[in-house]
């Protein structure tokens, strides 16, 4: 008897926790379009909806919402976050985890109860869910009616999701990149997705093979002292290979404030411990005002040695696209500059910024390569020489077919996140292979035209490629010019220390990676 009522009990009891765990929302209707996912997101706790027991499907998801149900979805937990926000801790473990970059939500919070538009949510369900799956670009995108509209930053994902079959458009074959969703949409969307992640985890996809990441050092020029080109890597005096990142001044004969002394400490304050003097020849720069252009890149040369930096002197020919056109100049030049630095183990010398237009690597820019690195030599013989190739530094494989014969030679690629891509990856890739020292004098999280974007999710990508190959950079560029590419707000002071506040969203991106 005693026993009968206990079973009794646990049976009641069993019902009772069923019951209150599959208690449906009362405003999910029977039978609707997203009945079945919310029901099963419900069942395995992955929904609690609001505390009066409603779902409100139809209410517009927002951002702390829906990476919420993602980390549930994703087994993400919560870390301590930067705000009193309810979803503070999830919403700092995303982005730490890298579903979304700071400027998209930032952790100050102000956005995470706004709408989340459709590109951003896909981005984090793809990064959370099914971050291997790629979508082919033409195959995908044309599959989407409004592609026009979707911001670059977004292909990768927004593709993905149309391959795997995750996202599929409205009636009209529209994705409406920026309008909101609902919660019943963003339910059934992340049901899909976690699916197939629970299908396709195994097998595990094929990786690409990705090189193990190099272990290169940073530090100044105390640290390294004289650096040297040891097959495809920078290495220290001591024969350690070395990584120098920092920033590119824009032309110093137009925002010379930002290439002076306090400027170049700031950006060593977070931890540059390179910076390049972009000196443009053409464009009123040295050609049309020697004597003051010359001496103001020297001062910045000096600026930066004396805050214990390795620095680039760059000959930035842009429109003058030859460099062979003045090629007795540049001689000339780095003669001099060669010889008031030969006892300087911080200075690299970058003879032709981006050869352009008719410029040819055989005809043109080898020449006047052997021609400047030997007068360089001539006065400093052991010092670092970058060599530009012709269509602005992107000419990789052709300086790969006959490289120079001189010793601690370097070879730049020129980068813009916005325009560029696979394809110069491979190129670099390929340029290793074939023996050559690559360095990235320039790149920027913009279009090539140094404006549009920022494009922070492919600049991570590429930094990341370089990062694994030990692969040196300077990024275009130090100023406060109203354009994407400037690390700098428009306004941001040169005489003091700066704040986050002062720094654009390129800028903030590029100096954490120091
Ligand atoms: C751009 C500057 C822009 C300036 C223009 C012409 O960002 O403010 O008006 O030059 O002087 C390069 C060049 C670099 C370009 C940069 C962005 O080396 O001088 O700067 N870029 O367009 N190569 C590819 C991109």
């Amino acid at each position: 008897m005693k026993l009968w009522r206990r079973v009794c009990l646990l049976v009641l009891c069993a019902a009772l926790l069923a019951c209150g765990a599959a208690a449906a929302f009362p405003d999910v209707a029977r039978g609707s379009w997203y009945e079945a996912a919310v029901s099963e997101m419900q069942a395995d706790g992955l929904l609690t909806g609001f505390s009066d027991g409603s779902f409100r499907p139809g209410e517009t998801v927002s951002a702390a919402q829906f990476v919420t149900i993602a980390a549930r979805c994703a087994g993400l937990s919560p870390v301590s976050g930067q705000s009193a926000h309810w979803a503070a801790g999830t919403m700092e473990a995303a982005l730490r985890a890298g579903w979304y970059d700071w400027d998209e939500l930032p952790p100050t919070g102000e956005r995470f109860d706004r709408p989340i538009p459709r590109k951003l949510a896909v981005k984090i369900l793809m990064k959370a869910l099914l971050p291997d799956v790629r979508g082919d670009y033409s195959t995908e995108s044309a599959k989407i009616r409004d592609f026009s509209r979707l911001d670059g930053r977004y292909y990768e994902p927004v593709l993905a999701a149309y391959a795997a079959g995750v996202v599929v458009g409205d009636a009209q074959g529209n994705f409406r990149p920026d309008s909101g969703l609902s919660r019943a949409e963003a339910s059934v969307l992340l049901l899909r997705a976690r699916k197939l992640a629970g299908n396709t985890a195994q097998p595990p996809a094929a990786q690409p093979a990705v090189p193990a990441p190099a272990v290169t050092v940073k530090g100044g020029v105390s640290e390294n002292g004289w650096l040297q080109v040891k097959g495809t890597q920078l290495c220290s005096a001591a024969g350690q290979p070395v990584a120098l990142h920092g920033m590119s001044s824009h032309g110093i004969h137009w925002f010379g404030k930002f290439a002076a002394s306090q400027a170049i400490a700031n950006t060593a304050a977070y931890g540059a411990n390179l910076f390049r003097v972009a000196m443009y020849t053409g464009e009123g720069g040295y050609l049309s005002n020697p004597a003051a252009v010359k001496a103001q890149a020297f001062a910045t040369v000096d600026a930066a040695i004396a805050n214990d930096m390795y620095v680039i002197l760059d000959w930035h020919i842009l429109s003058d696209g030859n460099p062979r056109d003045h090629q007795a100049e540049a001689v000339a030049f780095f003669t001099e500059a060669a010889a008031r630095y030969h006892d300087s183990p911080a200075v690299l010398y970058e003879i032709c910024n981006e050869p352009n237009g008719s410029a040819d690597w055989t005809r043109d820019i080898k020449p006047y390569a052997e021609a400047v690195t030997a007068a360089i030599r001539a006065q400093s013989p052991r010092s670092i020489v970058l060599v530009g190739s012709s269509t602005w530094s992107q000419d990789l494989h052709l300086a790969a077919q006959s490289p120079l014969a001189a010793e601690n030679v370097m070879y730049t690629l020129h980068f813009y996140a916005g325009t560029h891509g696979q394809a110069l990856r491979g190129r670099i890739d390929a340029a290793m292979e074939a023996g050559l020292a690559v360095f990235v004098s320039e790149w920027g999280t913009s279009r090539a035209d140094g404006s549009g974007g920022v494009f922070l999710e492919e600049a991570r990508g590429w930094l990341d490629f370089l990062d694994a190959r030990g692969i040196s950079w300077a990024n275009w560029s130090l100023c406060d010019k109203q354009e994407t590419s400037a690390a700098l707000r428009p306004g941001a002071p040169a005489d003091r220390p700066w704040t986050q506040a002062d720094l654009s969203e390129s800028g903030q991106f590029v100096f954490s990676r120091f």
